[in-house]
């Protein structure tokens, strides 16, 4: 199986996760609170910020002629308005050293972060953002859009809803645990598999929220990745259209689109009305905003079922990864299908991975998602390229370098660089 020479087919990373000593973005005070959920700070992450030639170097060694990777918006403006031409510099040379090695770059203008400031000023759930953000890509894209060809605003515009969900989903079960532990009734769902302080939790609530005034100026931090609200969800669409609308006027020739985060939600007997209902949320009220776009990202990972009482819990005796997603690579396939119903446009797989210590099963999730995008391809669905997550081992936001999804594993004592069998795999498929 191989696929036409210009099929982008590469891998992703996100500036954050793995450049290091991000200190002017939202997670990176976050993650230097006595209050954190995050389980270790990124630190210097994988010095991909220094040794971005040698990683893009073994991409184009392996094959491989695109890297799709992230501007880190804290970088560029560290302060409200004041904009650092060394860091544009910066990226402007890893943009030189994909191109001089045959190299497509893929840029995400956001991937998660912010810079501390903005969420100072209220964050995804101001009103005020979009005018930031569309100031902010002006400036890059007047910078550097003359060297681009393919640009994603932003990272999983859908997270915040679903992170919503989640959060929604998981007080419910322990209002409930809390309520049978009032009436002792010990029939509660059981889902929270945990014995709860709620006295304890109050008070770190309380204690979190004073430390969140000390650090931010504000007692409820909105960052991207919080759980957001439906009118937070339109100022995130507002923000691509205004960023769409810059490009278009700064870099027409840009090819521009924005990622979501994409299950493989499959209805189980009964949970039909849910299934249509959460893939309406996680996707569908999306399409009127990215109508104007060229391509839309696919990010997608794995499978959801969904019962008559919601998500289900993955099969008995399932194969999972290190996240404990079900090993489920033919999701792939089946999330483009669904896709290509409504979205009229290019698609670009600009996600799709396995968080795993064991790299032979990494080497037949790849071969088995590739073969999906194949038999899309052969059926007439315009998917244009297949990123990888992640071409390196690198920081999982709250759980730290516990997860492994590289196809470069990192040595962070010394940052030596091992790629794996499955790099060089990726590459021969091209
Ligand atoms: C995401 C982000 C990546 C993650 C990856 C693995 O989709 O959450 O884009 O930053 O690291 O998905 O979880």
């Amino acid at each position: 199986m191989t696929f036409e020479k210009d099929f982008l087919m590469g891998a992703a990373t996100a500036a954050h996760q793995v450049e290091g000593n991000n200190i002017h973005s939202d997670y990176w005070a976050q993650e230097h609170m006595v209050h954190t959920d995050f389980l270790e700070p990124s630190g210097e992450a994988v010095d991909h910020y220094h040794r971005y030639d040698e990683d893009i170097r073994l991409m184009a060694d392996a094959g491989l002629n695109a890297y799709r990777f992230s501007i880190e918006w804290a970088r560029i403006e560290p302060q409200e308005g004041c904009f650092d031409e060394a860091q544009i510099a910066h990226y402007r040379d890893v943009i030189h050293a994909c191109k001089s090695k045959g190299i497509e770059p893929i840029v995400t203008l956001l991937h998660f972060t912010s810079p501390k400031w903005l969420i100072s000023k209220g964050g995804w759930e101001s009103d005020e953002t979009p005018g930031y953000f569309a100031r902010y890509t002006r400036y890059v894209m007047e910078q550097l859009g003359g060297e681009l060809r393919y640009v994603c605003t932003i990272n999983e515009a859908n997270m915040g809803i679903q992170v919503a969900a989640i959060a929604k989903r998981y007080m419910q079960q322990m209002m409930a645990k809390m309520q049978a532990g009032k009436t002792g009734d010990d029939k509660t769902d059981g889902t929270v598999q945990m014995g709860l302080n709620l006295e304890k939790m109050m008070a770190n609530q309380q204690a979190a929220e004073k430390e969140r005034m000390e650090v931010f100026g504000v007692a409820k931090t909105e960052c991207f990745t919080s759980p957001r609200t439906a009118h937070g969800d339109e100022i995130v669409l507002e923000a691509h259209k205004a960023a769409r609308a810059v490009i278009r006027e700064v870099a027409p020739h840009v090819r521009l689109g924005l990622t979501l985060s994409l299950h493989d939600i499959q209805a189980q007997p009964g949970g039909e009305e849910n299934a249509e209902k959460e893939w309406a949320e996680e996707f569908t009220h999306y399409l009127p905003a990215i109508e104007g776009d060229d391509f839309l990202g696919v990010q997608n990972y794995t499978r959801t079922r969904i019962g008559a009482e919601g998500s289900l819990p993955t099969p008995e005796g399932a194969e999972l990864t290190q996240m404990d997603y079900e090993f489920y690579p033919q999701a792939l396939e089946n999330v483009i299908r669904r896709v290509a119903r409504d979205f009229k446009g290019d698609l670009l797989v600009t996600e799709n991975g396995i968080a795993t210590d064991d790299d032979s099963r990494r080497a037949a999730f790849i071969k088995a998602a590739l073969s999906g995008v194949k038999a899309c391809i052969d059926d007439g669905i315009p998917v244009k390229g297949y990123m990888y997550w992640s071409l390196l081992d690198n920081f999982e936001w709250q759980k730290g370098y516990s997860m492994t999804f590289g196809l470069i594993a990192v040595d962070r004592g010394t940052q030596q660089r091992s790629p794996k069998p499955s790099l060089t795999l990726l590459g021969q498929y091209i």
